[in-house]
């Protein structure tokens, strides 16, 4: 029987080239995002493949369509093996005393509450079934601060903490929980940071190559797949042209 793997922020992205991986490896899949288009376009896509897929759009900020959504899974989707929470934006690169408090919603509530709500639900199954693999999108800067990135940055902090607080709830119960933690990947990721500027996204990847979102589906592919007695705790994943989040070599 195949595995059944829940990617959230599907649609584009890292969590685009993660769904697709693991469709070509024939997983069935949860797919899930805002853009509904985007969602029915990767379904008839998977679909040819002959890959099983259910999409499921909602806005992860709210927690009661959240619920609701997963709360309405199909009987024969609930059994989710492996559930990848990548959903997640950054908005905005200001100063502290210059942060947009609506930008600072969006991003609590996306990577911190909207991740906690979707792994509560889901992990309620894993926990009865007594199996299942969390994969949590961090990033390089759930370690470093970076100039104007402070709030951010303790999102992807507090996806950390999250990580290993659940790793240790969840160890018992058999529950493997992993998380991947990127730098540079070039995505709609800039773009949403700066509100739909796109000149001003395309500049953060100018003059190095940066990594791209398949760089971390195979890293996601890769824990996913590592024999019953192995977890990979973590992965910090690098362009070779960065050393840190605020420190890159570029061509210029
Ligand atoms: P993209 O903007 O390309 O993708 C973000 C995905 O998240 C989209 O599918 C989007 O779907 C979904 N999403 C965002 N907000 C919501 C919401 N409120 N409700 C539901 N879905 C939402 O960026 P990336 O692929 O780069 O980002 C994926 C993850 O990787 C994020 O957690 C990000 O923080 C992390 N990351 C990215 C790095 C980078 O350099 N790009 C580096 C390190 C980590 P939709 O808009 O359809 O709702
Ligand atoms: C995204 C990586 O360094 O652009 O999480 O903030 S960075």
């Amino acid at each position: 029987m195949s595995q059944i793997v829940m990617v959230t922020g599907a649609t584009s992205g890292i969590g685009e080239a993660t769904a697709r991986l693991f469709a070509r490896n024939g997983y069935d899949l949860i797919l899930t995002g805002r853009r509904h288009m985007r969602l029915d376009r990767l379904q008839a896509e998977f679909e040819s493949l002959g890959v099983k897929v259910w999409t499921l759009c909602f806005d992860i900020r709210y927690r009661d369509s959240t619920e609701e959504s997963l709360r309405k899974l199909p009987t024969e989707w609930q059994e989710i093996d492996i559930l990848v929470n990548n959903a997640g934006l950054a908005s905005g690169l200001n100063p502290l005393h210059e942060g947009d408090w609506e930008d600072w919603d969006k991003m609590l509530d996306t990577n911190v509450r909207g991740l906690l709500c979707v792994s509560r639900i889901v992990t309620q199954g894993m926990v009865a079934r007594q199996r299942g693999h969390v994969i949590n999108v961090g990033s390089v800067a759930g370690r470093f601060t970076y100039p104007n990135g402070a709030v951010y940055s303790a999102t992807k902090h507090a996806v950390n903490a999250i990580t290993q607080g659940m790793r240790i709830d969840l160890v018992k119960h058999g529950i493997k929980v992993s998380q991947v933690s990127p730098g540079l990947v070039e995505t709609e990721f800039s773009e949403v940071r700066f509100h739909g500027d796109k000149e001003r996204a395309k500049k953060v990847y100018e003059w190095l190559e940066p990594l791209k979102g398949e760089d971390i589906a195979e890293a996601i592919y890769w824990m996913a797949t590592r024999p019953a007695h192995v977890n990979i705790n973590d992965l910090w994943i690098m362009p070779t042209a960065q050393a840190s989040p605020a420190y890159t070599s570029r061509n210029t």
